[in-house]
């Protein structure tokens, strides 16, 4: 019996690693995320929001990970002990497949699925997609450390741009992960547009993964995103000092407030920063002057929370068909698993 072919002689590192960037310089939609447009555009309007990718610079993003440690912040433990429960069952069902991944993160829950793929002795291909070069490679180098048969291939990219570029999968299916909720800082329609994108991007009989939070008493919900170690308000604030030293500001961080609440009527979480009194903030880069009222707030992030059915019927309805559901004890996360 011989091995599949790239399960051999491992191959060094080097070899077994590619990242492509769909997003640089000589693309204009590097320059659109970089100029700050959607700055200008959102504390432009009445009432004022900025577009949550804000959250995430290098302190942004540790702080997020500090936020999945959180007791209550239950969302990451209880998708990855799901994860961990059945990922052998997901592997089990599509069979040798190229994992996609839309915003890698930590990879604690990547690590999961690749040890279930790994166990069917096929090859491994992995491939994450994020906005974040950094983030990509050295998460991407730490797995290839780690399982020394892994191919990734890594495209630094918007969601987006990604999908609308994936070749063709070398192995004999692919499987599109987007887990951690992360759908829920989508809008119902702009959830439409992506899960259309997504549809668009897999052939028949490839597969989605779908990680999302569900909906439960405001009062766990509400905890949730206003810690008592006071976590999620700096990570909050911290899109203030992002925009600082990116865009030349000067806010005055110590003069806004973090809040959160569930709005239960359209079962999402809202997260606003709130001017403590009338300020003018500037942001010399985009050449605006901007002025609050005490007590105005800046609209920072919704977080969206489903119902499983609902959501098994959405993606029906979109040509990405469910064939398999799981949630933990509680039923406080979802995950399914799609066939188109
Ligand atoms: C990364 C969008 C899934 O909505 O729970 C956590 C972000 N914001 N705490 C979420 C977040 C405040 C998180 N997602």
């Amino acid at each position: 019996m011989s091995h599949p072919p790239d399960q051999g002689v491992a191959q060094p590192l080097e070899k077994r690693l590619q990242i492509e960037h769909l997003i640089s310089p000589s693309n204009p939609l590097a320059t659109e995320l970089t100029a700050g447009k959607d700055v200008v555009d959102g504390l432009g309007q009445a009432p004022k929001s900025l577009p949550p990718h804000y959250f995430y610079d290098d302190r942004g993003s540790q702080l997020f990970e500090q936020i999945c440690g959180l007791p209550e912040y239950y969302l990451t433990r209880t998708e990855t002990a799901i994860l961990q429960q059945y990922a052998a069952a997901i592997a089990q069902i599509t069979g040798p497949c190229e994992l996609v991944e839309l915003g890698s993160g930590s990879a604690v829950k990547t690590r999961i699925l690749l040890d279930a793929y790994a166990s069917l002795e096929q090859p491994l291909h992995y491939m994450p997609i994020d906005v974040s070069a950094g983030i990509l490679e050295s998460s991407a180098r730490n797995l290839l450390v780690d399982y020394p048969t892994l191919q990734v291939h890594g495209l630094v990219s918007t969601y987006e741009l990604a999908l609308a570029k994936l070749e063709p999968a070398q192995l004999p299916t692919r499987m599109i992960c987007f887990l951690g909720s992360s759908l829920g800082n989508l809008t119902p329609a702009a959830c439409e547009v992506f899960f259309a994108q997504v549809k668009a991007a897999l052939k028949p009989g490839e597969y989605f993964l779908l990680g999302f939070d569900l909906q439960k008493s405001p009062d766990i919900l509400e905890a949730a995103y206003d810690d008592s170690r006071g976590v999620t308000a700096e990570f909050n604030l911290n899109m203030l000092h992002h925009l600082n030293w990116r865009f030349q500001g000067d806010f005055d961080v110590s003069q806004f407030q973090h809040v959160a609440f569930y709005n239960e009527s359209l079962h999402q979480i809202e997260i606003y920063l709130k001017s403590l009194r009338s300020q003018t903030v500037h942001l010399r880069s985009l050449n605006l002057a901007l002025e609050f009222a005490a007590g105005e707030t800046i609209h920072t992030e919704i977080s969206r929370k489903f119902n499983l059915a609902s959501m098994q019927q959405d993606l029906q309805a979109k040509g990405l068909n469910p064939i398999q559901a799981w949630t933990d004890a509680k039923q406080w996360f979802g995950l399914v698993l799609c066939q188109v």
